[in-house]
């Protein structure tokens, strides 16, 4: 058993290949999500070697109360994975939804953190640890639609690199991993709430795919301790940034 890895938002797309892919590699992956029925077809598929936890990581409490609830055996997470996230919307800053930029907030920024700040006590006793979390090409470059969501991607960017400063002089280490275009998920589904206009994000691409995700996790994870990938920021071949717009008249 190579270690306990903890995999945030396993239920679907990045998550569910993650998981797959790190006990296929030998580790021990505690699975979560708000969906554990979802987690519990993952445990039927993989086996003992994957523990489905139900976990909403906009509770901060439930968030907190975690390592005690596990058993002990569990309890020495190696590698937390911050991966559960979601955009909600594409409108226009002045016509967006505030509900759905709390949504946004709420997951992406302060479940993370929550969830970072819960598990790095250990991994500093344990002097051992990695913690990688899910940005998105989204948090660098912007495009009309995106405000909140880049913004919570940007801050997931800044707040890893921040990590690496405040682990100095331990042997734990953070990674931000930023993907651009990648179907195979609920991603679309979940922001457009509306599946056919989900489909038409991909139509006529060849975008990335979780496993593409997963693999470079697994890449990452296995180099050796002295190690440290800071970022990846990762694309389909089919896309690129955009440019400048310019609006005349
Ligand atoms: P999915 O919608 O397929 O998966 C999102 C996962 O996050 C689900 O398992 C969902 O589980 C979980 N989740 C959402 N909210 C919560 C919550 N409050 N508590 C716990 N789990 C939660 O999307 P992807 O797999 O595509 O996205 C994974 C990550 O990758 C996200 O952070 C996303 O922003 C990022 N990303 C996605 C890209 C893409 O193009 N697909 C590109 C770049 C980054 P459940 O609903 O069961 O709780
Ligand atoms: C998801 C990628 O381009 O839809 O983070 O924002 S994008």
């Amino acid at each position: 058993m190579r270690g306990t890895v903890l995999v945030t938002g396993a239920t679907a797309g990045f998550g569910w290949a993650i998981a797959k892919r790190l006990v296929a590699d030998g580790y021990r992956v505690i699975a979560t999500g708000r969906r554990i029925e979802r987690l519990k077809e993952l445990q039927a598929e993989l086996g003992t070697n994957l523990l489905p936890i139900q976990l909403d990581i906009s509770d901060a409490t439930a968030v907190k109360a975690l390592p005690e609830a596990l058993l002990a055996e569990w309890r020495a997470v190696d590698i937390l994975v911050n991966n559960a996230g979601l955009a909600r919307g594409l409108e226009c800053a002045q016509d967006a939804d505030l509900e759905n930029w709390d949504e946004m907030i709420q997951t992406n920024v302060t479940g993370l953190v929550h969830m970072t700040r819960t598990f790095l006590p250990g991994m500093i006793t344990r002097n051992k640890g990695h913690v990688i979390s899910i940005g998105s090409t989204a948090g660098r470059y912007p495009y009309q639609g995106s405000n909140v969501y880049g913004g919570t991607k940007a801050f997931v960017a800044q707040f890893m690199r921040n990590l690496r400063c405040d682990l100095l002089g331990t042997h734990i280490r953070a990674t931000n991993i930023a993907p651009g275009l990648c179907g195979g998920s609920e991603f679309s589904n979940v922001r457009l709430r509306d599946d056919k206009k989900a489909a038409a994000v991909y139509e006529d691409t060849f975008p990335l795919v979780p496993d593409d995700i997963a693999e470079t996790i697994s890449w990452v994870v296995s180099l050796p301790s002295h190690v440290n990938i800071n970022e990846i920021e990762m694309m389909p071949v089919c896309q690129s940034a955009g440019g400048m717009a310019v609006s005349r008249g």
